[in-house]
């Protein structure tokens, strides 16, 4: 239905998939809708196919649209993200007036987004960066929304924003998250995280198809069991119906026919680079980044195929099936579990730095529905932060250290195994070294130190007392006190 004399709750523009999906689930959900599109064929295809599914107010120029939301007003914007998200703000900045709100739902740099939060209040509007998981579907059916932006501003989108939110356990998947550019951090960083999920993911079914040898219809089965465990999650869900899957055209397993060269838009890339800059060890998310890269350098990979680099002559040890499945399940747990820890640390150490105070906690809870990362482990990481908000790592809360103790010797096998069979398993190995690092006594940056004392005067801390040192390595090797 559309009504032109009606005024809207809510606006959306930009109605390329995302953006008309997201229209939809608003007018679904019992609010009116003013739409609007740079090119009005959009827009007439989406009252064309939809309009009977709720109340839509499709405009065809950005001020008959603005006109057409009641006040304050609040529009959505849902275009390419960059220059075109730039373009759309200055129009609705300029049209709108003071203390209406502008909300970018696309998959902006967090960056981008206080530049702009600072912009769009030094003229009297506000600006909420939105972080929106869930792909198409979510955007239609329920995604988990991450605003950021001024507090003030929840008060009046909360309402309509629970109203299309997934909901898990009548608890909405959205919440505000933190002042300007928390929005859009915190959903780069679940990015990240689903990232090395589907990287974890992948070295498994690696393990199991090459290591043991076993056929994609086998481990979508193998999946479809472990998904009513720990496991128990969207990702692993749809990785057995993946490999369940037949090419229509050859019949032959469609995984065996994909190019195995992944893509990425930006955000994983973005989380770690965010990790290098806060200093965050975020291993598995930058390992994952790396391992798309590594999957897309075809020229090198087929040079290397070619035999000109050994294998070796390790045989791999004999392994019992069924416990190297049970061993593999458990190496996946462990490094997910890690790739989370880091994700947190990293989205504590990003809301120390810009101010946010982001609580893990709401973080737990609406990542459980609509997003892609979406899973039950999530409850018990809700629970980690309930007991302790300043736990020092996710891995330290007293349940996930019982769980290790029974992960640790299998993730441990399993790692040797991969190497021994020459099967890259580049998160589970790395993860386990950011593990083994964690507990070590003692690491070789005791040496690192000496080494940059000797070459560059950097001096070092002592263990025995306070003070700063140097060793005159190039003279008489005394020690000096610089401070
Ligand atoms: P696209 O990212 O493909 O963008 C297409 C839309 O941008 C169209 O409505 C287009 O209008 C509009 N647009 C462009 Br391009 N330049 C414009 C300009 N200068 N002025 C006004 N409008 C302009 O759409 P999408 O895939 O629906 O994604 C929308 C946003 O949501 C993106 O930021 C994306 O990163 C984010 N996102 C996407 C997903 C997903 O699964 N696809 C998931 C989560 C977030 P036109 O019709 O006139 O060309």
């Amino acid at each position: 239905m559309t009504d032109k004399n009606e005024l809207a709750q809510i606006g959306v523009v930009g109605l390329a998939v995302m953006g008309s999906n997201l229209a939809r689930n608003f007018a679904r959900n019992g609010n009116t809708v003013a739409v609007y599109n740079r090119s009005p064929e959009k827009t007439h295809a989406l009252i064309e196919a939809h309009g009977e599914e709720g109340n839509f107010v499709p405009s065809e120029t950005i001020e008959d649209f603005v006109a057409s939301l009641e006040r304050p007003r609040k529009a959505i914007i849902m275009v390419k993200a960059g220059k075109a998200t730039d373009a759309v703000i200055d129009q609705l900045a300029e049209a709108m007036d003071d203390g209406d709100i502008i909300i970018d739902g696309g998959n902006a740099l967090f960056t981008d987004t206080i530049r702009r939060e600072k912009d769009v209040a030094a003229r009297g509007k506000h600006f909420v960066g939105a972080g929106i998981s869930g792909g198409e579907e979510g955007a239609l059916n329920g995604p988990a929304i991450m605003p950021g932006g001024p507090k003030e501003s929840w008060e009046t989108l909360g309402p309509i924003l629970e109203s299309i939110a997934a909901n898990v356990d009548g608890t909405p998947c959205v919440t505000h998250i933190g002042a300007d550019g928390a929005g859009h951090f915190v959903k780069m960083v679940h990015n990240g995280i689903e990232y090395a999920d589907m990287q974890v993911i992948g070295e498994a079914y690696q393990l199991l198809r090459y290591g043991a040898g076993m056929e994609p219809a086998e481990i979508a089965e193998v999946f479809r069991e472990w998904n009513s465990g720990d496991l128990d999650s969207y990702l692993i869900e749809i990785t057995a119906e993946v490999l369940a899957q037949k090419d229509p055209e050859t019949g032959a397993p469609l995984v065996d026919i994909i190019v195995d060269a992944a893509g990425q838009k930006g955000t994983g890339r973005w989380t770690a680079i965010n990790g290098l800059e806060l200093g965050v060890p975020i291993t598995g998310i930058a390992e994952s980044v790396f391992a798309r890269a590594l999957s897309s350098s075809t020229a090198q990979r087929s040079a290397a195929q070619e035999g000109q680099l050994p294998a070796g002559t390790i045989k791999a040890l004999d392994v019992d099936k069924a416990e190297f499945i049970e061993d593999v399940r458990r190496a996946l747990y462990a490094a997910k579990l890690i790739a989370y820890s880091q994700g947190f640390d990293e989205i504590k150490a990003g809301s120390e730095e810009f101010g946010w105070d982001v609580d893990p906690r709401d973080l737990a809870t609406i990542w459980r529905g609509g997003c892609i990362i979406r899973a039950k482990f999530l409850d018990r990481i809700r629970a980690a932060y309930d007991n302790n908000a300043d736990l020092p790592a996710l891995i330290l809360d007293p349940y996930f250290k019982g769980e290790l103790e029974d992960l640790i010797d299998p993730w441990r096998r399993v790692v040797v195994a991969a190497t021994q069979l020459g099967l890259p398993a580049p998160v589970f190995a790395s993860s386990l070294s950011y593990y083994d690092s964690l507990r070590a006594e003692r690491l070789p940056a005791a040496l690192i130190q000496g080494q940059r004392d000797f070459f560059g005067a950097h001096t070092f801390k002592r263990t025995d007392k306070p003070g700063t040192f140097h060793i005159e390595w190039s003279g008489d090797r005394s020690l000096t006190q610089t401070d």
